[in-house]
């Protein structure tokens, strides 16, 4: 089988669509940091259709560590297949991202992109635990990528480290005409990242921190589609469809959304014309599909793997499960959201869940159910706080993080490797609590770097205390059972 490739894209079958702009004259206006999946099938998606629209705004792509996907692309010229895995399939080639490097070993070439005048975005995708932030969504001083950042600064290993090298340089080029857009699922991901390179800054320099701030744009935005990892079983089936070999496709549900607050310093592409939505204040969209898509999908991810579910498709097809989501949603995620008439709420929740109910990918929840100790705080924990503020109810919130600490505690007594920066301690301190996942779950709750002043809430510990005494049930009948019984 020939290798998709540029010199190959005229054997492609005809239903498959190919990039549209000319690839060899057209360069990079982006850089983006931390180029996985989700990159791949969403803002560099978006970015292949605005392309159409003209303008040098293919992407440079920055990979932090893993050098995988610089040598599985480079053979096909950077191209890759997005698989669009619906009611109604589709298969396009990606052509935006022009290049690739890596941290470790192009550094060089790295700085300069990131300098170059025409470079005018930044995106990332580098999930939560790449903004090295504390409990209280600030920059982590004492995170060991920051202490080593602060004493390199030519040489950072970190994203907020490496921001602050190129604005320095940047400023010392005059080139200040820059957007920085995080893509994460982090509330309120724009002012975040901003607090952090500008708090990282003025340790450097005080001066280079006033500049950043009055001249740098940081939107915040949300993003949203479902990016199950690539597994063998899809690149197979992929390569068969294309009649090419394509050695890392991509693929994602139909449904997508990209909301960005439109405060750019610079330029842009024609994002604006391809279904890219612009406006004054995302906060409400973000905070709305982080509690109600992220908050539920790690509800499944955690209840659904107790229960000896598989994927996401799996656990939303038990009603005992699905009860929880809807009862969850109903009674206490949509109250905490209060009332706004740019959403509606309720059938938001519904097409969510019926997101869930695609039956033609296979999204593992062992996928969703890494780095809880990262994505909890922002996807349940600040629900929690809001309903304790607002008078809301919180005892199926507790639920979630009620499961998380049985599945730490299960996993730990199987040997099984768990997925998260700080597993080491999880098991060390499971294995110091005997594996009681009473015992355990009150050691974790104690823990003020994840749950902040809520370890001190008597009434949220005594919740979840109670919930993991019944989910921590041997028997998967006796789990159901138990979960029905919270109901
Ligand atoms: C998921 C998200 O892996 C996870 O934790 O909850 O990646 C989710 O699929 C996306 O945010 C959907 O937009």
């Amino acid at each position: 089988m020939s290798c998709l490739s540029k010199n190959t894209l005229s054997q492609l079958p005809a239903e498959v669509i190919a990039p549209s702009y000319d690839l060899d004259n057209t360069e990079c206006g982006i850089v983006h940091i931390g180029p996985g999946a989700f990159h791949r099938a969403h803002q560099a998606y978006y970015t292949e259709l605005a392309l159409s629209y003209g303008g040098n705004w293919r992407i440079h792509g920055v990979s932090m560590r893993s050098a995988t996907l610089k040598q599985k692309l480079a053979k096909q010229d950077n191209l890759y297949t997005l698989s669009v895995l619906d009611n109604e399939p589709s298969m396009q080639i990606i052509g935006a991202i022009k290049s690739l490097s890596v941290l470790a070993t192009d550094r060089q070439e790295i700085n300069e992109i990131l300098c170059a005048p025409t470079t005018h975005i930044i995106t990332l995708t580098v999930t939560e635990k790449g903004y090295c932030l504390n409990q209280h969504g600030d920059l982590d001083q004492a995170h060991k990528d920051i202490v080593h950042d602060l004493a390199n600064p030519e040489t950072p290993i970190s994203a907020v480290g490496l921001l602050v090298q190129t604005l320095k340089t940047r400023r010392a080029l005059g080139h200040s005409q820059l957007t920085i857009i995080s893509c994460d699922n982090v509330a309120d991901n724009g002012k975040k990242l901003k607090k952090a390179v500008v708090g990282f800054a003025r340790l450097v320099d005080d001066s280079l921190g006033d500049w950043i701030e009055a001249s740098i744009a940081f939107p915040c935005t949300m993003v949203d589609s479902i990016t199950p990892a690539t597994d063998d079983a899809f690149l197979t089936a992929t390569n068969t469809n294309l009649g090419l070999e394509d050695q890392w496709p991509i693929q994602r549900e139909a449904f997508t959304q990209w909301v960005v607050e439109d405060t750019f310093s610079g330029p842009r592409p024609a994002w604006d014309k391809v279904g890219v939505t612009f406006t004054n204040d995302v906060s409400f969209f973000e905070k709305a599909k982080l509690r109600i898509l992220n908050g539920t999908h790690s509800t499944l991810a955690y209840v659904g793997s107790l229960c000896d579910k598989e994927t996401v498709f799996e656990a939303i097809s038990s009603p005992t499960i699905r009860s929880l989501i809807e009862k969850l949603l109903n009674t206490e995620i949509i109250p905490s959201l209060g009332d706004n008439s740019q959403i509606d709420l309720q059938a938001y929740a519904q097409e969510i869940i019926a997101r869930y109910e695609n039956k033609h990918i296979r999204h593992l929840l062992s996928q969703i159910a890494w780095d809880g100790s990262q994505k909890l705080p922002f996807r349940i924990l600040d629900t929690v706080r809001d309903n304790i503020k607002l008078g809301l109810p919180f005892k199926l919130l507790s639920v979630p993080i009620a499961a998380w600490l049985v599945f730490l505690c299960k996993k730990s007594v199987n040997g099984e490797a768990i997925t998260d920066p700080k597993a080491d301690e999880f098991t060390a301190l499971a294995k110091e609590c005997e594996y009681v996942p009473s015992v355990f779950a009150e050691a974790v709750l104690n823990d003020t770097s994840i749950f902040a002043e809520l370890s001190d809430f008597e009434q949220f510990k005594h919740l979840v205390l109670e919930h993991v005494k019944t989910l921590s049930q041997l028997s998967q009948e006796g789990f159901i059972q138990g979960l029905e019984d919270i109901l």
